[in-house]
């Protein structure tokens, strides 16, 4: 049954990320873009990854009744901005992490100055990006406040923040250690606010009203911790798609995570709390393509699988 659902998974973000790939792959191409730049931000773009943002994107449009060429350049702008987030987070004055999607991380192959424009490149390329969307203006305007939202101050950069603060607070024995609270809140910025933003901004470029964006956000918010939590038990347990980075890293870095906090059985609990919250909220869809609800189903339970 599970062997069943992943296999479907995969083979759906397979068939979706192709159309990521090749549209990227172009845009690219036709740029007038330093060589150097070029190659540390095709580097990582390129690098693979399970495109999971952007086909939330797309997933969420379609199913609200847009094209799927249509949202198709939002969703490739998303992998963009998530894709300048790991190369930042991976540099030594962030994570320092010398291995990203099983190859050398950007800053290890092209140093730090071209890995942080590379980063910078990725993220201004996405806005240039959005704006080929084809949908209404306003709904095109709407959907681009939404992802700046989200990957800004108040969400992933101000998350990235919030766990450079956190980080060693209980290992360096200063300071009130981290609280569940304050765990939650950090990742609902730094990692869900994203996946929350792919799914709403879907919905949104589709001119999709009030109950289905807001369902969207809803799924997307409780999809984004439940892979957080289970992002914390993979580092924990291993995993065959650590894909180079060892098993503890992060505790190992004194970074405070759902496992260290709560340990590991009560961190599958609330990993699978999170998903029947996502499923829940795709039940109370109506009205849209049900081949779509049925892939968000399933990916909820993906994400899940992976930690039991
Ligand atoms: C530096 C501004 C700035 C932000 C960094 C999101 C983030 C903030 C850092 C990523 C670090 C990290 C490992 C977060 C945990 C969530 C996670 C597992 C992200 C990796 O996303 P995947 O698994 O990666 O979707 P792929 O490679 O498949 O795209």
């Amino acid at each position: 049954m599970s062997d069943d659902i992943a296999a479907r998974v995969k083979d759906a973000l397979r068939d979706l990320s192709i159309h990521v790939e090749a549209f990227l792959a172009s845009c690219m191409a036709d740029r007038d873009i330093p060589d150097a730049l070029r190659e540390s931000m095709a580097y990582s773009l390129m690098a693979g990854g399970k495109r999971l943002r952007p086909c939330l994107c797309l997933a969420w449009a379609e199913l609200c009744g847009l094209e799927r060429a249509r949202a198709l350049p939002f969703a490739a702008a998303i992998e963009c901005i998530h894709t300048y987030s790991l190369i930042h987070d991976d540099l030594p004055a962030m994570d320092d992490d010398d291995m990203r999607r099983g190859k050398p991380s950007n800053h290890k192959q092209f140093g730090e100055a071209t890995a942080i424009l590379a980063g910078d490149g990725l993220l201004t390329e996405a806005f240039l990006f959005m704006t080929r969307a084809q949908s209404e203006p306003a709904q095109v305007l709407e959907a681009v406040a939404v992802m700046a939202r989200a990957a800004g101050a108040e969400g992933m950069v101000g998350g990235q923040v919030l766990d450079m603060e956190y980080t060693g607070r209980v290992l360096a024995e200063e300071g009130d250690p981290v609280t569940l609270d304050q765990l939650r809140t950090m990742h609902s910025m730094k990692t869900g606010a994203l996946i929350r933003a792919s799914c709403e901004a879907g919905a949104v470029l589709a001119c999709s009203g009030g109950v289905q964006r807001r369902l969207a956000k809803e799924y997307g918010a409780h999809l984004g911790r439940a892979f957080q939590i289970v992002d914390d038990i993979l580092d924990e347990v291993g995993d065959e798609k650590s894909l180079g980075k060892p098993v503890g890293s992060d505790r190992d870095k004194g970074k405070t995570t759902y496992v260290s906090l709560v340990g590991l059985e009560r961190s599958r609990e609330l990993a699978e709390e999170a998903t029947q919250q996502a499923l829940h909220a795709l039940e109370r869809l109506t009205g849209v393509e049900p081949d779509w609800v049925d892939f968000l189903r399933d990916l909820a339970q993906y994400v899940l699988i992976r930690a039991v």
